[in-house]
């Protein structure tokens, strides 16, 4: 990283590195790295006060291509990194980086646990549903029975539901959006540089190599206000071109309705992010999980809870106050100790 410090004169070209970028032409990974810069160009941090962490694949190559700080670890290990980053340097503002193989097959226990302990870091997952950079194997949000290199005659597993993992681990800021719905992109980026806490972001990225069209049907103009969802909070669950379909509870579940005589704006579910209870969150991914529905698109949940740094640092300050400044040799040499001859 060059030069360094103030924010008056940060552009997105500030935050370009020198590096090549060695994506293939087209592949939805250019839109997200364009959509970061421009963003941290807006957020009033100086460039030296970010970190972007990642693990392997081809979305993990994302910090040699922002001229912040950076650490490409190794595989699924990311979270861990940037957990210790970030509380060693809790003014830091840290970044995952990950794919849907990397943050979800290897590192699915690490993933979990950094949204359970709400470390304020903003995790990215690019989900392309494929392994892109080992060229085209089917990853943990394959469709079941999705032909691949690695799955000739079909995939026998089901699927992970990233939304709802995130929201079953306690992650307090949840959200999606597309490769190609730019200004979608860039606002939920925004909202998740601003909330304190762990922040997942689902991207759906298209690999046109090895998954070309994977989320076609939400990114076709044809077809994508039919399909898609967009939470927006405090507004009823509405969609489809002229707004005439929406989302409502009968009796247990949530059922599709048709605008008409029968069913009005009022009867409609009306989204609300902010909701202690992840269980609306978690009800909305099932659904959008659920073949023919729109897929929801947007922010599942934004709460506030202490952070994994603040309550660390607190805890040390109240037990230093206690016993004072520890010793880590005296703590090696206390207890019951060997010597190996
Ligand atoms: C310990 C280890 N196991 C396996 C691999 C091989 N490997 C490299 S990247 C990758 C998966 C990448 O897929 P994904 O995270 O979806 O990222 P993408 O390339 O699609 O962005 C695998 C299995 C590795 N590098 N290290
Ligand atoms: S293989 Fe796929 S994910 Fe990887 S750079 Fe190429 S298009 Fe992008």
């Amino acid at each position: 990283m060059s030069e360094t410090t103030g924010t008056a004169a940060l552009t997105k070209k500030s935050f370009q590195s020198d590096q090549e970028v060695r994506w293939c032409p087209g592949c939805g990974d250019y839109a997200i790295l364009s959509a970061v810069q421009s963003v941290f160009a807006e957020l009033g941090i100086p460039r030296e006060k970010f970190v972007f962490v990642s693990g392997i694949g081809c979305s993990s190559r994302f910090p040699y291509y922002m001229n912040t700080f950076g650490f490409h670890t190794i595989h699924g290990r990311a979270p861990a990194v940037a957990t210790g980053i970030k509380i060693a340097n809790p003014d830091l503002s840290v970044w995952v980086v990950t794919g849907d193989g990397d943050a979800l097959s290897i590192g699915g226990n690490h993933i979990i646990h950094a949204m359970r302990r709400n470390i304020d870091i903003k995790v990215l997952l690019f989900n392309n549903r494929i392994y892109g950079l080992t060229k085209g194997q089917y990853s943990p949000t394959s469709e079941q029975f999705k032909k691949t290199k690695s799955t000739p005659y079909g995939s026998i597993d089901p699927p992970f539901e990233p939304i709802s993992l995130a929201l079953g681990s306690g992650a307090t800021f949840v959200a999606r959006t597309v490769d190609v719905l730019v200004p979608h992109m860039k606002e939920i980026v925004r909202r998740a540089a601003a909330h304190r806490g762990s922040a997942f972001i689902e991207i759906l990225q298209n690999c046109v190599i090895f998954n070309d069209g994977a989320f076609e049907e939400w990114t076709a103009r044809e077809s994508r206000d039919e399909r898609s969802l967009h939470l927006v909070q405090g507004q009823p669950l509405l969609f489809g071109k002229d707004r005439k379909r929406g989302v409502m509870r009968a009796q247990c579940e949530l059922r599709i309705v048709d605008l008409g005589d029968d069913c009005a704006e009022e009867d409609l579910l009306r989204h609300d992010e902010t909701r202690e209870d992840p269980a609306m969150a978690f009800e909305l991914a099932q659904f959008g999980a659920g073949k023919g529905n729109p897929l929801p698109i947007g922010v599942f949940r934004a709460v506030s809870h202490p952070t994994l740094e603040t309550l660390v640092h607190e805890q040390m300050r109240e037990v230093r106050g206690k016993k004072g400044q520890g010793s880590i040799e005296k703590l090696i040499a206390a207890g019951e100790t060997w010597e190996v001859k």
